[in-house]
């Protein structure tokens, strides 16, 4: 495959993913938005769902993108509250590991995307086929930081022999990324990732750090498309093709 057949290939198997991940979905439900393109594709799904069915859902967003797209696509949306639980969280990833470990934050929204998904009874995981990976690692962990303690952060990681990057804006390079609650992300290299969730409770310890983009048990099971068929990879490791959308839970 060329490289831009693989890109369109890619594509569509976040349009394959996000139509199996929309089966799910059930009047009445109360939901979690992702963030990012394969997300984007599921609320857009979403919406013509709730115009054409009058399905009857309420979200949560995780990004200022993600409510702006669902406020235009129509799907009524809600702030987080006390005893609010969410049925299902639905996102995508960076890089998905066979025990469903994660790498989140490609785009910035990591920390909200964890607020959500740890308020949801089912973290669904949405992926292309490039997610699948046998060890994390090759995709940067991002890390949200206080501007304040961007430097110190920076040499923590060195001490926890990785290195970091801090982000720019991809329109204008000159600027510093901010994220929707204005703090810098440091992009993270560590090599293959054998411990996740050892680098999760390291990251942990550093002060300034608000979120890193390990996601560690929060996944309850990953669908992935492959070409035109889509696949369950779940907590105990196994991975099925997805017989109906329905099955999960
Ligand atoms: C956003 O902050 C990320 O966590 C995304 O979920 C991740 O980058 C996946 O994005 P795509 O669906 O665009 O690949």
């Amino acid at each position: 495959l060329s490289s831009s057949e693989t890109k369109e290939q890619l594509e569509q198997e976040k349009e394959i993913v996000a139509h199996a991940a929309i089966g799910c979905v059930k009047s009445g439900m109360k939901l979690g938005l992702g963030s990012g393109s394969t997300s984007d594709r599921f609320i857009r799904m979403l919406g013509d769902r709730v115009r054409v069915e009058q399905l009857k859902v309420e979200a949560v967003a995780s990004s200022k993108q993600s409510e702006k797209l669902a406020r235009e696509v129509g799907i009524p949306l809600v702030e987080p509250k006390r005893g609010l639980r969410l049925d299902f969280a639905f996102d995508g990833a960076d890089e998905i590991g066979p025990d469903l470990s994660l790498i989140k934050g490609g785009g910035g929204a990591h920390l909200r995307e964890k607020v959500v998904a740890g308020a949801a009874d089912y973290f669904l995981v949405m992926g292309d086929s490039s997610k699948l990976v046998n060890q994390l690692g090759t995709f940067p962990v991002p890390l949200e930081v206080v501007p304040f303690a961007a430097p110190w952060v920076m040499d923590r990681i060195e001490g926890l022999g990785g290195t970091s990057t801090l982000r720019f804006s991809k329109d204008s390079p000159s600027i510093r990324y901010l994220t929707d609650q204005g703090n810098y992300v440091l992009d993270c290299r560590f090599g293959e990732i054998g411990r996740p969730a050892e680098l999760a409770s390291s990251l942990e310890k550093i002060p300034g750090i608000v979120a890193h983009g390990l996601f560690i048990g929060y996944a309850k099971a990953a669908l992935i498309a492959r070409g035109g068929a889509i696949y369950v990879l779940r907590r105990d490791g196994s991975f099925e093709p997805l017989a109906d959308s329905s099955e999960l839970p």
